[in-house]
């Protein structure tokens, strides 16, 4: 917040900021996915902070179109059709990226792999999805490395393209399923390298 204020930080909201907003805003969320604990730790911050963080989420926009049209940002990754657009619809996709209703053996919502068939002009840049290693697919780059996990912390430098990573200091909280392989990666010949 306070990066971003002092304009050295552009922030997205994912679909954990949402929910915690809509938790504040007074709705009934789950307090699931370590929401408790945000929860938690809000109850020990003057209420006025509480406030300030609603407003805060409020402001921030569902995605980003950077270097004129070639860098897309947005928490869970954009098709190109929707790049620049705002709906209901493209901030679902934002938030959570493409899904067909149906969970995984982990109770998890099953995410479609939108960005095997991405074959637009801009990079797409984004998260939500934690796996081993970030790696390019058709200009498209995962930069979750599961941190939040016990992974990573991985940066992507732009417009250089090149990845900084920092190990997680410890296990924050405990996957509910275990973090993508890099033998589960695509194959490295349909990758996309800078
Ligand atoms: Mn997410």
């Amino acid at each position: 917040m306070a990066m971003v204020r002092a304009g050295d930080a552009l922030c997205l909201v994912g679909n954990h900021e949402d929910k915690l907003r809509r938790h504040l805003q007074g709705r009934a969320v789950k307090l699931t996915h370590g929401l408790a604990a945000t929860v938690e730790q809000l109850a020990r911050e003057p209420a006025s902070f509480a406030d300030e963080l609603a407003a805060f989420i409020d402001g921030l926009f569902h995605h980003y179109v950077l270097d004129d049209g070639r860098l897309v940002v947005a928490h869970a990754g954009l098709i190109e059709r929707y790049h620049g657009r705002s709906s209901g619809r493209v901030r679902a996709f934002c938030y959570y990226g493409e899904t067909n209703g149906e969970r995984d053996e982990y109770g998890l919502p099953v995410r479609l792999d939108w960005a095997a068939t991405y074959s637009g002009a801009a990079r797409v840049v984004y998260g939500h999805t934690p796996t081993a290693s970030a790696t390019w697919v058709n200009r498209t780059i995962c930069i979750d490395t599961g941190c939040v996990f016990g992974g990573a912390l991985t940066a992507l430098r732009y417009p250089e393209l090149e990845l900084v990573a920092v190990p997680a200091a410890r296990v924050y909280y405990e996957p509910t399923r275990p973090l993508a392989r890099a033998s589960d990666q695509p194959p490295a010949a349909e990758d996309e390298r800078p």
